[in-house]
């Protein structure tokens, strides 16, 4: 193939990003729009940060090859939901489930899935609350709805996500089974910590 030729082929994919990052654009706007009326109104932030990422193209391919599909950007679009991520890291559990009450019931938004990883956790001590919801993005011509997996989480549930997953991607850990035992544990101090400093948020605030 001539060089011309391989750029041209890149185009349509390069398109799908391109929409991709357009829709990660706008979940990001749907939650800070509600962050800013939140500080106006209660005088506090529902979140403390928000970070999107688009997935890269060779977790893409590795992802599609996983799950044996013929590699197109039609096939990518019909059966990867993570292509957009945006991950919104709250204090308190109560936020998270507030915050994607809020932005599931917004008109423009649809709901396609939800994984509650917070009331039933994984196995390994993994906790999130998953949404993956379709947002429409308006182009020069057309209408189109893509799909964003959008995840909450605690700030203590991020800490131990990023410890954790360095966990997998490490090959040759010692006591790797030690490793994975003292994470579970930890996951459960963490959880049953982040309901206490709820508790001591709710009554704070009614006092
Ligand atoms: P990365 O590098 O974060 O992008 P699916 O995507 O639906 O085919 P699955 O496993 O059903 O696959 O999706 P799920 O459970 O909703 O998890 C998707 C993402 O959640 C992962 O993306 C991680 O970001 C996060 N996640 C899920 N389980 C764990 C876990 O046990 N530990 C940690 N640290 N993160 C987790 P990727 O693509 O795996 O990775």
């Amino acid at each position: 193939e001539r060089p011309e030729e391989v750029l041209e082929s890149a185009i349509p994919f390069i398109e799908l990003m391109s929409r991709y990052r357009c829709a990660m654009m706008e979940v990001e706007t749907k939650l800070r729009v509600l962050d800013e009326e939140f500080s106006i109104t209660y005088n506090r932030n529902p979140f403390e940060t928000i970070k999107s990422r688009l997935k890269k193209p060779m977790s893409i391919v590795d992802k599609m090859r996983k799950k044996k599909i013929p590699l197109s950007v039609e096939n990518i679009e019909k059966n990867l939901n993570d292509i957009a991520g945006v991950r919104v890291i709250c204090s308190f559990p109560d936020d998270i489930y507030a915050l994607a009450a809020m932005l599931v019931q917004q008109d423009d938004i649809r709901l396609i899935a939800k994984k509650d990883y917070i009331a039933n956790p994984k196995p390994n001590g993994y906790r999130s609350l998953h949404l993956i919801v379709e947002v429409p993005i308006f182009l020069s011509n057309c209408k189109r709805y893509m799909r964003v997996e959008v995840q909450f989480r605690t700030i203590a549930m991020d800490f131990w996500a990023s410890l954790e997953h360095k966990l997998k991607y490490k090959k040759d850990i010692d006591n790797p089974d030690d490793i994975a035992k003292e994470l579970e544990e930890c996951a459960r101090i963490i959880s049953s910590m982040d309901v206490r400093m709820q508790e001591i948020r709710n009554r704070i605030e009614q006092s």
